[in-house]
C-alpha cells in the first residue's frame, strides 16, 4: 500500500461526512482529582463510577479517562511501567471492567489516554534495554554515543535542559522528550511497533471506544540528531520524517479493525500538518488537538483566536475533523486564563462554553469547567506537584534568579491550576475526599462547587446541559458551515458568526468584554424572524429591527427564520 503524503486544504463550503464522534461531546476525567472513594487522598475509578450520573446528566457522550496504567506516577500516569495492568492508586482491572460496563450501561463511551511515545524508566522493556548494549531490547529505545561525554546534540526536552541522559552502565546517552524518567521508545524498531499494536488491540478487545493518543506527533525522530539553531524552540521534537508512515501502519494494524474514535494530541502542528493526521482519505486518526491557542496564546486575544479558528476551519473542513477546547489537565482553567473569573465568572464560563460548542469541531469539557472552576495561586513551590513546573523552577533558580520572581512567573501556566480536586460541595476538601488530598484544593471551593452551582438559578452546569441538548436536537451545530459576519471580523470583543446547514441558519453573538455592547445587525439580518435558542443572561430578546443590547460576557444563539 503506498503511503499517501500529499494533502490539500479543506473545503469551507462542503458538508462533512457524518460520524458519531463528530456529533459527540467529550468529558475529560482527570481521575486522580475527580472523586476519592476510599479516603486515601487520590481520586479513583470507584469514585468516578459513583459520579457517572453527574457526567451523564450533562448530556455527555464520551468520557476521556487520563492514564490509569501501572506507573511510578512521576508524571501523573504519563510514565507507564506496565501497559496491561492498572495503577493501584486508580483501582484494579476488575474495577476498570466495572467502570467500562457502567459507562456503557448509561449509553456513554469510554476512550483511554494512551502514551506510546515513551514509557517509564521503570518499564521492564527499559530495564532490559539499559542492561547491556547487546540486549535484544536495546533498540526499543534511543541510545547514542556522546561527544566526549557531552550529549549528542543541544536539544532540550519539554521538562529538562537536555533530551539526553547519560547511562553509566552502558556508557551511552538515552533520549527523552519529557522527564529523564520517561525514555522515548524507538519507533523505527518494527518489533516494538508490533508489540504496541498488540497492546492496543488488547484494550480495544475489552470493548473501549477509542484512544486519546498522547504526544503522538513525537513518535518519529530525525536520522541524525543535528544541533538546533534555537534549542528553546522544541518544535524539532515533532513532525519528523516517517511519522505518518507509523500512523498509517497503526491505523491498518489496529484502528481500521474497530468502530472506534482516535484523537491525537498533536503539539506544534499547523492546519497543513494537521490535515495529514486527520484527512479522512489517509487512514490515520479521526481528530486532533492543536495547540495554536493553549500553547501559543498566553492570555485572551480575540483577534488571534479568530484567526486561529479561520485557519483551522479552512484547513480541515470537509476533509478532516478537529476539536474545540480551551483547557485540559495541562492547561490552566479557561475562565481564569481566557475569560473573567471575577465579577463575571458565571457569565464568562457560559460564554466560553457557548463559543466552544458552536464553533466547528468536537467540544471537550474538562472536569470542573461545567461549574466555572478557576485557576489557583499556591503560596510556595512546595505546594505544587507538577513535574514540569518543579523542574523548570529548579532550572531557573539554579541560574541565580530570585525564587519568588520565578514562582510568580510560572504560577499562571502551571499545570496544577487545572489539577486541583473537583469541588463537589463546601465541606472539607470540597467534598473530594475524606482524607487530605494529594494536591491542595483551590481555597475557593467554599464558594464554587457542584452543590452551590446546582442551587443557583444561574447554574453553569444547567447551562451546559441546555447547550449540549441543542447539539442533539440540531445537526447544524455539528455539520453547519461556519462564516463570520463581516462587520465584526476585526472586532476585539464581539465574535459574530453563523452556522448554516441546508435551510437552517444559526447566528451566534458573543460579547467577550467586561462592558456592555450595542450590536446593530446588518440590514439583511435586522428584520429577519428569529428564535433566541439560548442566552446566558436568560433575559428577553431585543425587538426585531432594533439593535442587540448585550451585557458584559453575554452570549446568544439565534435560530434565524425560526
Ligand atoms: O503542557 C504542555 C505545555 O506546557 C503541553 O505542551 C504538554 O506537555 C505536551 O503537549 C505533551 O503533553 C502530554 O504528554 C506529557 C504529559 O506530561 C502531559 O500531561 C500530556 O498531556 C508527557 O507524557
Amino acid at each position: 500500500m503506498t503511503i499517501k503524503h500529499e494533502t490539500q486544504q479543506g473545503n469551507p463550503s462542503a458538508t462533512p461526512t457524518k460520524a458519531w464522534w463528530k456529533e459527540a461531546v467529550v468529558y475529560q476525567v482527570y481521575w486522580r482529582s475527580f472523586y476519592d472513594s476510599d479516603g486515601d487522598g487520590f481520586g479513583d475509578m470507584e469514585g468516578l463510577i459513583e459520579k457517572l450520573d453527574y457526567i451523564q446528566g450533562l448530556g455527555i457522550d464520551i468520557i476521556w479517562l487520563n492514564p490509569v496504567f501501572e506507573s511510578p506516577d512521576l508524571d501523573n500516569g504519563y510514565d507507564i511501567s506496565d501497559y496491561e495492568s492498572v495503577m493501584p492508586k486508580a483501582g484494579t482491572m476488575e474495577i476498570w471492567e466495572k467502570l467500562l460496563a457502567e459507562v456503557h450501561a448509561r449509553g456513554m463511551k469510554l476512550i483511554m489516554d494512551l502514551v506510546v511515545n515513551h514509557t517509564s524508566m521503570a518499564h521492564p522493556w527499559f530495564l532490559e534495554s539499559r542492561s547491556s548494549r547487546d540486549n535484544p531490547k536495546r533498540d526499543w529505545y534511543i541510545w547514542r554515543d556522546g561527544q566526549d561525554l557531552h550529549p549528542p546534540n543541544n536539544w532540550r526536552s519539554y521538562f529538562t535542559p537536555s533530551t539526553w541522559e547519560w547511562d553509566v552502565e552502558t556508557e551511552q546517552f538515552y533520549f527523552h522528550s519529557f522527564a529523564t524518567e520517561q525514555p522515548d521508545l524507538n519507533w523505527e524498531n518494527p518489533e516494538l511497533r508490533q508489540e504496541i499494536y498488540r497492546m492496543m488491540r488488547f484494550w480495544l478487545d475489552k470493548g473501549i471506544d477509542g484512544f486519546r493518543l498522547d504526544a503522538i506527533a513525537l513518535l518519529a525522530k530525525p536520522e541524525s540528531f543535528e544541533d538546533a539553531q534555537n534549542p528553546e524552540d522544541i518544535a524539532y521534537l515533532t513532525n519528523n520524517p516517517g511519522l505518518h508512515d507509523y500512523l498509517q501502519e497503526m491505523h491498518r494494524e489496529v484502528f481500521s479493525r474497530y468502530d472506534v474514535v482516535t484523537v491525537g494530541e498533536t503539539a506544534f502542528v499547523s492546519p497543513e500538518d494537521g490535515l495529514k493526521f486527520v484527512d479522512e482519505e489517509r487512514g490515520e486518526l479521526n481528530m486532533l488537538f492543536h495547540f495554536e491557542v493553549c500553547d501559543e496564546m498566553p492570555t485572551w486575544d480575540m483577534l488571534r483566536f479568530k484567526q486561529v479558528q479561520r485557519r483551522w476551519y479552512d484547513g480541515l473542513w470537509g476533509r478532516g475533523w478537529g476539536s474545540q477546547f480551551l483547557n485540559n489537565h495541562d492547561h490552566t482553567r479557561q475562565v481564569t486564563r481566557y475569560g473573567n473569573d471575577g465579577a463575571f465568572r458565571v457569565q464568562s464560563a457560559k460564554l466560553l462554553a457557548t463559543m466552544l460548542h458552536t464553533l466547528p469541531g468536537t467540544p471537550y469539557v474538562y472536569q470542573g469547567e461545567e461549574i466555572g472552576m478557576t485557576g489557583v495561586r499556591f503560596p510556595s513551590i512546595n505546594h505544587y506537584n507538577d513535574i514540569a513546573m518543579r523542574n523548570r523552577y529548579e532550572e531557573e533558580v539554579s541560574k541565580g534568579r530570585d525564587p519568588q520572581e520565578v514562582l510568580e512567573e510560572l504560577q499562571p501556566l502551571s499545570r496544577d491550576n487545572s489539577r486541583t480536586p473537583m469541588q463537589w460541595n463546601d465541606s472539607e476538601h470540597g467534598g473530594f475526599s475524606s482524607g487530605p488530598p494529594w494536591i491542595y484544593p483551590n481555597p475557593n471551593y467554599k464558594d464554587i462547587n457542584v452543590e452551590k452551582d446546582g442551587a443557583s438559578p444561574d447554574s453553569v452546569y444547567r447551562y451546559y446541559q441546555r447547550l449540549i441538548a441543542l447539539r442533539k436536537q440540531y445537526e447544524v451545530m455539528v455539520y453547519g458551515n461556519f462564516e463570520e459576519l463581516e462587520p465584526w471580523r476585526e472586532d476585539e470583543h464581539l465574535y459574530v458568526y453563523t452556522r448554516t446547514l441546508g435551510e437552517e441558519t444559526w447566528l451566534i453573538v458573543l460579547n467577550h468584554a467586561d462592558q456592555p455592547a450595542i450590536l446593530e445587525l446588518p440590514e439583511s439580518w435586522r428584520n429577519q424572524e428569529r428564535v433566541l435558542l439560548l442566552d446566558n443572561y436568560a433575559g428577553a430578546d431585543d425587538e426585531i429591527g432594533g439593535p442587540l443590547q448585550l451585557g458584559p460576557h453575554e452570549a446568544r444563539i439565534y435560530r434565524m427564520n425560526g
